[in-house]
């Protein structure tokens, strides 16, 4: 049988090893349901990069649309922040988006030595779960945690994902087993649970409470963003298609 372990900040990455495991990247506030919800309205492809001049140099070269978040604020100059509303707002209907965020694109991109990297968030929560249980590979969550520091909300979503899997999948590491507690505490209302947080604390700050109640939502959407040598592709899109 499989198993499921978390990695609960990309800082401590290279105490796994990811060869030939399927990793989830999370960032639930906010980046990994943007994504997701970007998906959802028709996205093509999102590459995720590290640095503000990459997204530029892309958008320059390739044409593509940009985003660009440091610490919870939208970067100037470029056409979206971080908030999964704004992509319900604009047309990204076949359109590719180059998009650099504090943690959520850096955990995705030092995972890259998997076998796979699916992108995670409560809203595909189920999607994700299902092609797991079908691919059959060790799970590692790669959790975006905020500048390296371990946070709740990534962690809550590895304990959802681990009780999704519960018999199908073995939780052999603590990590695992605490991400799984604590969902299980909190599950009964995560907004409730998460108030203290530092990063909705942050959030609320800069008065962004909306996008923390939508990151929270179950199974909105039904798209499985997967890494395809350097970019993101919806895995959903391109069954049906083929
Ligand atoms: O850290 C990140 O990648 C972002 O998701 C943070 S924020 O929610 O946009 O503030």
């Amino acid at each position: 049988m499989p198993s499921i372990d978390v990695c609960f900040s990309p800082e401590l990455l290279h105490l796994y090893d990811l060869k030939g495991k399927a990793v989830v990247a999370v960032d639930i506030l906010r980046a990994t349901s943007t994504m997701v919800t970007a998906f959802a309205q028709g996205a093509a492809n999102i590459i995720p990069v590290m640095h503000l001049e990459d997204c530029q140099r892309l958008a320059a070269a390739e044409g593509c649309l940009t985003a660009a978040e440091r610490d919870g604020i939208k970067a100037d100059g470029f056409d979206f922040g971080n908030s999964p509303f704004s992509y319900m707002e604009a047309d990204v209907e076949g359109k590719t988006i180059a998009i650099t965020t504090t943690n959520g694109t850096r955990a995705i991109i030092l995972s890259e030595s998997a076998e796979e990297i699916i992108i995670g968030s409560f809203l595909n929560l189920k999607t994700v779960a299902e092609h797991l249980a079908a691919l059959q590979l060790d799970v590692i969550v790669v959790c975006a945690g905020w500048k390296g520091m371990f946070n709740l909300e990534d962690t809550l979503f590895a304990g959802a994902l681990a009780e999704q899997l519960q018999g199908q999948f073995t939780l052999e590491n603590d990590a695992a087993l605490a991400a799984l507690h604590l969902y299980e505490t909190a599950k009964g209302d995560l907004y409730a649970y998460l108030q203290a947080s530092s990063h909705v604390q942050r959030l609320k700050r800069l008065d962004i409470t909306k996008d923390v109640q939508f990151c929270l939502q179950h199974n909105e959407y039904d798209v499985l963003p997967v890494w395809d040598n350097g970019k993101l592709v919806d895995l959903k899109v391109n069954q049906s298609v083929a």
